[in-house]
């Protein structure tokens, strides 16, 4: 693959955009090849995707401004539909997905960060989505998963603003969970995505299932939807195990994801 790397680490994977000489800016290429590396992953031996950006100076720095410069309307939605689907399944993706965000996040970058579990950032991230200052929306979940993860005024003043914020304002209005300095953010990325891996993954991945589905409906039937994934972990190896681990006061080796 040209614009995406993959390198596999024990039971984590780390993903990285390489397009540097344009900020890994999202092109068709870029998206298509982010697709086939989530497809390519086995999850049943994968417990944790940490999602990056090539260098130091930029995670994502938006979708190609001249790719899209040219667009017709159907082609818009077209484009808009690819990244959607794509950012989608990242977001529902099997395992927990950390963004590592090494720098500019900027619209589609944005987007792209907040389309998984967990972000975290290097001390020169900025964070923005600048798209009405180029004349259309976001147009990868912005308008939506913005004012789904901070608050929706807060959301709506940094779109119709077009403001960038950097990286202490984003840990403060709860964009991100953490802040790093650049040489750190890998190694507390690997860290979290290890200490991750080490739970049963069977448990992590309803976890994560039960916490997305469950923020789409009322709380009845979110309740619901934890009771039935809370039970599907019973009569597992991995619980059966754990359980009687503790009873007999030793830790558990490794889970086996069964
Ligand atoms: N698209 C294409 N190329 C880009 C992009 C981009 N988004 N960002 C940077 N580049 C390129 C530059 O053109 C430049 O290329 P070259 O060296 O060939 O001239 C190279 O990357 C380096 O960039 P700069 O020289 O500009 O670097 P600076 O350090 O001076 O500036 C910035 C860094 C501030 C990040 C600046 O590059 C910038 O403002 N970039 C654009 C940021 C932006 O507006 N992003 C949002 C794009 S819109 C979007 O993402 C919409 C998503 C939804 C789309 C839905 C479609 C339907």
């Amino acid at each position: 693959m040209e614009f995406v790397l993959y390198e596999l680490k024990d039971d984590y994977a780390i993903v990285t955009i390489n397009r540097p000489a344009a900020l890994n800016a999202l092109n068709s290429n870029v998206l298509a090849e982010l697709d086939q590396v989530f497809d390519s992953i086995d999850t049943d031996a994968v417990r944790a995707v940490i999602l990056t950006g090539a260098g130091q100076k930029s995670f994502v720095a938006g979708a190609d401004i001249g790719e899209m410069s040219s667009l017709s309307v159907a082609e818009g939605e077209a484009f808009g539909k690819r990244g959607n689907d794509l950012f989608r399944k990242i977001e529902t993706f099997p395992v927990p997905v950390i963004a590592a965000v090494n720098g500019f996040a900027l619209g589609g970058g944005n987007e792209l960060a907040m389309s998984c579990d967990i972000r975290i950032c290097s001390e020169n991230a900025v964070f923005g989505q600048p798209e009405v200052g180029l004349g259309i929306t976001p147009g990868f979940g912005g308008t939506q998963r913005l004012a789904r993860i901070i608050n929706p005024g807060k959301a709506k003043e940094l779109i119709f603003t077009a403001s960038n914020i950097k990286a202490p304002q984003a840990l403060e209005i709860g964009l991100v969970n953490a802040v790093y300095p650049s040489e750190e953010l890998m190694a507390a990325a690997e860290k979290m995505a290890a200490k991750i891996a080490r739970n049963a993954p069977i448990a992590v991945r309803a976890c994560k299932k039960a916490m997305n589905d469950g923020l789409q409906v009322g709380m009845d039937e979110a309740i619901v939807i934890e009771e039935k994934l809370f039970a599907s972990c019973f009569e597992t190896e991995d619980q059966r195990e754990a359980m009687k681990a503790f009873l007999e006061k030793r830790k558990v080796e490794k889970f086996n994801n069964k």
